[in-house]
């Protein structure tokens, strides 16, 4: 049985995508999770409409991929999955440029052969390739809603494992309390924003607790609508918690550290006063500079046009991380 997703749909056809993932979702609830997940469970789509384009560029199919059933369309609500395209094409990844356009500029970044250094206060250090992480964690599909702590978000269905599974491979010593993730920089490679280009503190890291790390929603993308990762998303492997703002998420990760004490983190050291180490997706918390009780959903068209909607707390995951925060 073949179900179109949505990104297989054509560029210009918003309205059918509303309908297909309304019918979609009237689907989900009338049929029976089982029967739901044997016949809908399987994803890794590439449509022809945009095999071809060059944002693109290198992904490869990860079909068969299992869609995780916890996390479907069902939960989305006033969303539908972002168009594939705006995903690949519109991003912040300031290594590689300070605007949304730098899907180019990061065909730089230098994946082969990409390796992840697991250490610090763990029994069992190691250092993974890429297919050791295949092999080791399942690939499974989750679709996730995600925001930016500048007032957009999107709907992606990522590819990749939970976080616990190397949590669980490493085994932390009770001493551990945080994680330190570390993304690829290379000074030679990466031209930076443009601005402060001597006093920017790289390599970009991003921190979280190790109960954080632990929880079922936090999980480790190594793609996204069915094939690897496009670079300027984060390839070969990036951060994904869905309850936080999206700067959370460090890309192209290459060390990942169990340490004793608060890490700091690229956006923390650089403006403290505006992005916090915890930074937990809230609409009752202003950023200094803007209100966060909304935000923008990107799609096509001129950016003054994207459909506003609510913004949720814990980005609409609280039954699974209110917890984590008393
Ligand atoms: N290494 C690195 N990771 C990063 C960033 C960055 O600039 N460098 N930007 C963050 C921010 S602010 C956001 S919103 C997301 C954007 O991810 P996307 O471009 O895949 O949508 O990546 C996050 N991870
Ligand atoms: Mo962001």
């Amino acid at each position: 049985m073949h179900i179109p997703k949505p990104w297989t749909l054509p560029a210009s056809d918003v309205t059918s995508e509303t309908v297909f993932w309304n019918r979609r979702r009237f689907l989900k609830s009338a049929i029976a999770a089982s029967v739901g997940v044997s016949t809908l469970g399987l994803s890794g789509c590439r449509s022809s409409d945009d095999s071809d384009l060059d944002s693109l560029a290198g992904t490869r199919s990860l079909k068969p991929l299992s869609r995780n059933p916890q996390f479907t369309t069902t939960e989305l609500g006033d969303r539908t999955i972002t168009p594939r395209r705006l995903t690949a094409e519109y991003n912040n990844f300031y290594e590689f440029g300070g605007n949304k356009s730098i899907w180019k500029a990061a065909q730089a970044l230098p994946t082969d052969s990409w390796k992840v250094e697991v250490g610090g206060l763990v029994k069992n250090p190691q250092t993974y390739d890429l297919d050791d992480l295949k092999r080791k964690f399942p690939t499974e599909e989750r679709i996730y809603r995600f925001r930016c702590v500048e007032a957009w978000s999107m709907v992606v269905p990522w590819a990749g494992f939970p976080m616990r599974l190397l949590l669980e491979d490493v085994d932390p010593l009770s001493r551990a309390k945080f994680v330190r993730f570390t993304s690829y920089y290379d000074s030679e490679v990466v031209p930076g924003p443009g601005w402060r280009p001597n006093s920017l503190p790289w390599p970009y890291t991003e921190g979280l607790t190790i109960e954080e790390m632990a929880n079922d929603l936090a999980f480790f993308a190594t793609g996204a609508y069915g094939e690897t990762l496009p670079k300027q998303n984060g390839a070969p492997i990036r951060m994904v918690m869905p309850w936080k703002y999206g700067f959370k998420g460090a890309k192209s990760i290459v060390k990942i550290e169990f340490v004793e004490e608060q890490p700091a983190t690229y956006w923390n050291s650089l403006i403290p006063n505006e992005y916090g180490f915890v930074a937990n997706v809230n609409p009752d918390k202003p950023h200094p500079r803007w209100s966060q009780a909304q935000e923008r959903l990107v799609s096509r068209g001129p950016s003054f046009s994207w459909e506003t909607v609510p913004t949720l707390h814990y980005n609409g995951y609280g039954e699974f991380v209110a917890h984590l925060y008393g």
